[in-house]
């Protein structure tokens, strides 16, 4: 039998839909998303509940209605935490504790969460720690005592339940502390980034969703053990490798963060380091999921977090990967492409899984590399 479950959070996941015009995800699709989230922090969902509002309650993120229906069903599901879809104001994380008498998360610490299992090297793990640490300072003061100690489950790793106790001070001290040591690996890494220049060769860095198929596009490609997992941020810290043209010459690759709807602009300035990885490069390869049924906003969602980083006029070339998931490949892809709604044509359909049409891809790379700069190609 499997033990673990009675010391599993049982989760509620609430998410408010603000009807204010503006295109963007139906609160079911992105509270799927959220479950998968969850699951992924080692939570069971027991429920969810969507309200739609002109905008979300200052105090309380749901209405006092729904709030009340949210209370009553506690006896049914007997949920031991709730998770939020998206970022709660310190005052309406505290004022729902307060009324629920539940732990309450949000889509935020969700991630980072995540992020701090999925971190490996001493650059993830300091990247990480430091959004964890931002994201606790304005939630400090307040918090239920007894909601301190419960501990143990999702969004509790990193810091840790003592440095709940620890004053404002000591988190702001240790915050400056990270920074430093980041600040540190971030010199090594510029002067390990100047070596690779110096070799001249171009460099590709993979973008995309998580869970898009980066890393086992990734490692067909260059033979690289990559873990690929179905689960979401399965990759954290940033690889690079060589690979080798059809025509001879050579590139390098890197594989990185996936992105994700709703990504913290704190998680984005933490990853300071792993997104310059993105400017760095000549070309991004952006793997798509055209398997998955919001691939179309995926899309979208992603190339906004690029132009926000400031690499939006990269060029891009575009796989949509999984092929080998769809019954009738060219139909699919036709109005995939229209659906997508880009002015861009650099695309070419692959199987990261199969290999299927990966050397169209390589031979894309290679035009699309010759074209910018051909002294460069190596
Ligand atoms: N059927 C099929 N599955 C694929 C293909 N490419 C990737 N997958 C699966 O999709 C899941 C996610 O793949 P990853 O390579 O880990 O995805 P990723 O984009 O690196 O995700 P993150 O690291 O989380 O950002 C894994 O279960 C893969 O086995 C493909 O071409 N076909
Ligand atoms: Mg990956």
């Amino acid at each position: 039998m499997h033990s673990t479950s009675a010391e599993r959070e049982q989760a509620l996941l609430i998410a408010v839909e603000v009807r204010d015009g503006k295109a963007q995800w139906p609160a079911e699709e992105s509270l799927a998303e959220l479950r998968r989230l969850a699951e992924s922090a080692g939570a069971d969902v027991v429920g969810q509940q969507v309200q739609h509002l002109a905008e979300a309650s200052v105090s309380h993120y749901v209405g006092r209605g729904k709030l009340r229906e949210i209370a009553d069903l506690k006896p049914e599901l007997n949920y031991t935490i709730l998770i939020a879809d998206d970022e709660l104001t310190p005052r309406q994380q505290r004022t729902l504790e307060h009324e629920l008498e539940v732990r309450v998360i949000d889509r935020t610490a969700l991630i980072l969460d995540i992020f701090a299992r999925q971190a490996r090297t001493r650059e993830g793990k300091l990247q990480v720690e430091l959004a964890q640490h931002q994201y606790l300072l304005p939630r400090l003061v307040g918090r239920w005592a007894h909601l301190e100690r419960l501990g143990g489950g999702i969004g509790t790793r990193g810091p840790g339940e003592s440095q709940l106790e620890t004053d404002r001070r000591l988190i702001r001290r240790h915050i400056a502390r990270l920074e430093n040591d980041l600040e540190a690996v971030r010199r090594h890494r510029q002067v390990h980034r100047s070596r690779r220049r110096d070799r001249g060769m171009p460099l590709v860095a993979l973008v995309g969703y998580t869970n898009a198929g980066k890393s086992a596009l990734f490692n067909t490609l260059s033979q690289a053990g990559v873990s690929t997992e179905d689960r979401l941020f399965s990759t954290l810290d940033p690889v690079t490798r060589r690979i080798q043209l059809p025509g001879g010459k050579a590139f390098l690759m890197t594989d990185t963060v996936g992105f994700i709807n709703k990504l913290p602009p704190s998680i984005i300035a933490a990853f300071r380091t792993t997104l310059e990885e993105l400017d760095e490069a000549d070309v991004l390869l952006h793997v798509m999921d055209i398997t998955h049924p919001d691939a179309a906003r995926q899309h979208a969602a992603v190339e906004s977090i690029l132009a926000n980083i400031g690499v939006g006029a990269k060029p891009v070339i575009t796989a949509l990967n999984k092929v080998d998931l769809l019954d009738s490949g060219n139909e699919t892809l036709t109005t995939l492409h229209e659906k997508l709604d880009t002015a861009r044509t650099d695309f070419v359909a692959v199987s990261a899984a199969t290999g299927w049409n990966l050397s169209q891809l390589l031979e894309l790379i290679e035009s699309t590399l010759q074209s910018l700069e051909p002294s460069r190609v190596a």
